[in-house]
């Protein structure tokens, strides 16, 4: 089985049982007039990780590899939105509220789509998440399930709220989990630091982290190299004869 540099050593990629997982990369927490600017935050410390995002999703459509999407939202209705979720941080603007893109963090809501770069395609699964973890009231269990999925490349913002939660969670349930250094970002890039140590320390206990480029070698070098035949008559010392 093939295997990347990957910290806190090298990571097996299983490519049969493999899955892009790319976390809420969504207009409220990237762009101006979000969610995540309603608490404060300084957004172009999370746009570094849309471009290196968009060339997995890329790579992995060109090999036929599944790409997944959460988008952190809640129903129109509010029904699944806790208050203390809706009122923490005392925010200019709620979740639910009216803002520049639409319904701050509601379903179906402009703000609440996914950044152009980093879209989903037809045929992709996309999980609308009420919580930072991703198998927290969705169907991101039985879809990994199902089609036999055991490793995670993950990707996502932010890092240290959504996509650690989520690689903890993974972790948790058995799921060999990647992250992506330079396809996750952070608000606060101290935390990005801190939490990419903490999830590789004590020998990877909660999982490994690479850099994109290690992948998109790797994919480069499966998929695109011409097919060898299975069976060669020749080199077999079998060769055809006419009579
Ligand atoms: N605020 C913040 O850093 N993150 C979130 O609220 N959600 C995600 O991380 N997606």
């Amino acid at each position: 089985m093939p295997s990347i540099n990957a910290k806190p050593f090298p990571f097996h990629v299983d490519f049969d049982h493999i899955a892009l997982l790319c976390i809420d990369m969504q207009r409220d927490f990237c762009l101006p007039g979000g969610f995540a600017e309603s608490l404060g935050n300084d957004l172009s410390n999370v746009q570094a990780c849309i471009p290196v995002i968009a060339k997995l999703q890329a790579a992995f459509r060109k090999a036929g590899l599944p790409v997944i999407h959460t988008k952190e939202c809640h129903k129109p209705d509010l029904s699944d939105l806790p208050s203390a979720k809706r009122n923490r941080g005392n925010p200019k603007i709620k979740i639910g509220d009216m803002g520049p893109m639409g319904r701050i963090l509601i379903d179906g809501e402009v703000g609440s789509d996914f950044v152009p770069e980093n879209a989903p395609i037809e045929g992709e699964l996309v999980i609308s998440k009420p919580g930072k973890d991703a198998f927290y009231a969705t169907e991101l269990r039985d879809y990994l399930t199902t089609r036999l999925i055991s490793g995670l490349v993950i990707t996502g913002v932010t890092t240290e709220v959504c996509v650690q939660t989520t690689m903890r969670v993974a972790n948790d349930r058995g799921y060999d989990c990647v992250l992506v250094e330079d396809g996750t970002d952070s608000y606060f890039p101290e935390f990005k630091d801190v939490t990419l140590r903490a999830l590789t320390a004590q020998g990877g206990i909660v999982g490994w982290t690479c850099q994109s480029q290690a992948l998109l070698d790797l994919l480069e070098s499966e998929y695109s190299s011409p097919a060898t035949p299975d069976f060669n008559l020749q080199s077999a010392g079998m060769e055809a004869t006419v009579s």
